[in-house]
């Protein structure tokens, strides 16, 4: 076993604040909201909460335009209530990991607006400028302002400046070592206040050449086989920096680090996580996440649906290459992905609760550490707007204008956005059955999803094989087998196109994990013989076997031991 640490055992809770629980009646979640729901988060057996940020923000992308990095939102409540919020968690034995948001600030940070101010201001080089004189900048696409690019014309300075999401959202100059500085003084505020770790939002993208090459074919085919989107993670100076703040920063506290490797492919994955050299202690790959779209201009699920042989090869690869050191991250949604239910389960009546129940325990058998997203302990599933009105996310927003000034078929692009648009994952917590699903007494910032009344934590409290209740019941398996968590791990029947199963193996211990991930009955090939009192767990009544094989049901889950 590779060096045994308490975030590769943990499981990862991750909260949208604006969506969890609004203590005071504004229709906008909040720190009260969550504090008044620590009881219920330790009773699911999670170790860590990841929230997403809760920093001074004018909100052009819900939080991630940070205005201020060492003050709350007053939307979220006042540093007293962060204090007690920590104190709650920490009295529980829960961890917090903090949204650590610095390729950008807003550009209502004071940071910014003395930037723009003058060319001769001190905090000019915080940021990437491009004087007009020199002519018009190299081309870089922008994730949010997708009419225009990662250019925008300051008139105050004749200049333009870097961002790769919104206007509001400047990237940061971090060749600039006061930045640096700033950053890493301002990472020491929080774990000097006793948090626990960071998610690093997009960290893949802080280095930037410079020199602002012109991207050409030829210069993609020479640093990344010809895919514009990795260009952003190919900065020359990006290990350097992660490399510095473990040193002055991280390397100083008993805590935890996932970094998001938005653009970073499997063979340098372990680059960023190995113990040798002293960066990062996980990351988020995005390769599961772009399994089933086409390649149409913005995030359309292809009609075929995805494959479930190209689903195993993938999360088994991601797991292999952490075999020996290292260590990975798995999640199948999070608040800029639908559902997990929508996306890689079944949301129809028939199929719901089965297949969130699998979804779950595949999250918490595989060999990386778990994040599962609040609402999927109990099957949320996708809203499904109708109306692009219905939509907040900047990114959906800008998108639709964009295609519709191209004069593309919209409404072809709303449907595929029921299966991905961001918004999906971020309607509010169903509590109970009451008004406003029991989120807030006022109306909500973003549509509640309408089957509340059905899909609640009210109503799978109270029943003992609700998809809640299971879920606490993974975790404690999770739990009580080492194996689980550092086994390794063993695919059978790679080419089997219904069922992914597979075996983690500690010591003596053998674990069978078998899923069927399809609506109809499949068979299954046992290369050993199983028999009924070994099944540890199952989302079914019954498990059908003979000696040679196993008779799943549609989107049965079930976990054998076989030593
Ligand atoms: O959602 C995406 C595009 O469809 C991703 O590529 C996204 O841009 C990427 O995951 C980065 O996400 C993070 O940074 C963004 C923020 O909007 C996301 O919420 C955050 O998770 C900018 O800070
Ligand atoms: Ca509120």
């Amino acid at each position: 076993v590779p060096g045994p640490k308490w975030w590769k055992e943990a499981v990862v809770y991750q909260i949208y604040p604006r969506s969890f629980k609004d203590s005071n009646g504004d229709g906008i979640g909040d720190l009260q909201g969550i504090i008044s729901k620590l009881d219920y988060i330790q009773s699911l057996g999670v170790d860590v909460v990841w929230l997403n940020p809760i920093y001074p923000s004018p909100n052009c992308d819900n939080g991630y335009d940070v205005s201020d990095y060492e003050a709350i939102n007053p939307e979220f409540g006042t540093m007293q209530d962060f204090n007690e919020l920590l104190q709650g968690l920490h009295q529980r034995n829960l961890k917090l990991v903090m949204d650590l948001v610095v390729n950008h600030t807003s550009d209502e940070h004071k940071w910014f607006k003395e930037a723009r101010s003058s060319r001769q201001n001190p905090y000019r080089n915080y940021y990437h400028w491009w004087p007009a004189e020199n002519g018009k900048p190299p081309y870089r696409d922008s994730f949010f302002d997708v009419e225009d690019g990662a250019w925008k014309y300051d008139g105050q300075t004749d200049s333009y400046y870097l961002h790769y999401f919104s206007v509001k959202q400047p990237d940061l100059n971090w060749e600039n070592p006061v930045v640096r500085k700033e950053i890493f003084k301002m990472m020491h505020f929080w774990f000097d206040k006793g948090v626990d770790g960071f998610r690093m939002d997009v960290i893949s993208y802080i280095s930037k050449d410079t020199n602002f090459p012109v991207i050409t074919q030829e210069y993609l085919d020479k640093n990344d086989k010809g895919k514009w989107g990795l260009y952003y993670a190919k900065g020359p100076k990006l290990h350097d920096y992660l490399q510095q703040m473990n040193r002055e920063v991280l390397s100083q506290y008993e805590i935890m680090t996932v970094g998001e490797g938005s653009g970073v492919t499997i063979n340098e994955a372990m680059n960023f996580v190995d113990p040798d050299r002293k960066e990062l202690d996980m990351f988020f790959h995005f390769d599961g996440m772009n399994l089933g779209l086409t390649e149409s201009r913005y995030k359309q699920p292809d009609p075929a649906g995805w494959k479930l042989t190209d689903f195993k090869k993938l999360y088994s690869s991601w797991s292999d290459i952490f075999k020996e050191k290292g260590w990975g991250s798995i999640y199948l949604g999070n608040h800029d992905q639908p559902r997990m239910l929508s996306r890689w389960g079944n949301d129809t009546i028939a199929f719901r609760e089965a297949s969130a129940k699998l979804l779950l325990t595949f999250l918490l058998t595989m060999r990386a550490t778990p994040y599962v997203f609040a609402g999927d302990e109990i099957g949320m599933s996708n809203i499904k707007f109708d109306d692009i009105g219905d939509y907040r996310d900047i990114e959906t927003l800008n998108w639709y204008k964009k295609l519709q000034q191209d004069g593309e078929d919209t409404q072809k692009y709303l449907e595929g956005w029921k299966l991905t648009a961001r918004d999906n994952s971020r309607t509010p917590f169903q509590w109970n059955s009451e008004t406003n699903s029991g989120f807030s007494s006022a109306k909500p910032w973003i549509k509640v999803n309408p089957n509340f009344s059905a899909v609640n934590e009210a109503l799978q409290q109270a029943d003992p094989d609700s998809i809640l209740n299971y879920f606490r019941k993974v975790i404690q398996l999770r739990k009580a087998n080492p194996g689980l968590i550092y086994g390794k791990y063993e695919l059978l029947d790679k080419d089997h196109e219904q069922v992914y199963a597979y075996i983690r193996s500690l010591d003596k211990q053998q674990l069978l994990v078998m899923f069927n991930f399809s609506t109809k009955e499949a068979e299954f090939n046992l290369p050993f013989n199983i028999s009924h009192d070994a099944v540890l767990i199952n989302n079914y009544q019954v498990l059908k076997l003979d000696r040679q094989k196993a008779y799943l049901r549609p989107y049965q889950s079930v976990i054998i031991s076989i030593t």
